[in-house]
């Protein structure tokens, strides 16, 4: 057995994700958020990653989630909802993170209406897996699992 620590993965989901399962199938499908949350601990445990969650409808607490991460979680997977498409403070919370960061959305917001096709995190991300719906959770993992191992942030 070896003394390391396991390494933290942090996942972050943000505004109205909650809702996710009791509206709008046809665009988020018919998981719930909690089933989500289950495929990405299952995956993160199967390549020796532990996976902390927070969803939050609020700005601040997923700022202060990702400045609590800094040094301490080794990636951030991040759903961050609408907020991907104007909050400069995930950002710049995100810019000053120093681990993987992965953008993660359920449908493919460059195929929706204009608004959603500005994202203010892929610039501070290191990779966005986006439109492949509940599988992408499984492939986010997967991603950071794969980054860490060659040692690319
Ligand atoms: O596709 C994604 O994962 C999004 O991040 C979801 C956001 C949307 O604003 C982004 O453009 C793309 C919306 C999350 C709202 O989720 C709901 C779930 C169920 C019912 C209503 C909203």
């Amino acid at each position: 057995m070896s003394d390391e620590p396991t390494p933290v993965v942090l996942l972050l989901h943000g505004p109205n994700l909650n809702l996710l399962g009791e509206r709008e199938p046809e665009i988020y499908g018919s998981a719930t958020l909690a089933d989500h949350v289950a495929t990405a601990t299952e995956a993160a445990a199967a390549h020796g990653l532990a996976l902390e969650h927070l969803q939050s409808n609020a700005e601040s607490d997923l700022v202060d989630a990702i400045h609590r991460a800094r040094g301490r979680c080794v990636a951030i997977i991040v759903n961050p909802g609408a907020l991907t498409h104007y909050a400069w403070s995930l950002h710049d919370a995100l810019g000053a993170y120093d681990g993987v960061v992965i953008e993660l959305h359920l449908s493919n917001p460059n195929g929706r209406e204009p608004w959603r096709h500005t994202s203010v995190v892929a610039p501070v991300a290191t990779g966005t897996i986006a439109g492949l719906g509940g599988h992408g959770y499984a492939l986010a993992v997967e991603a950071v699992a794969r980054l860490l191992s060659t040692g690319r942030t």
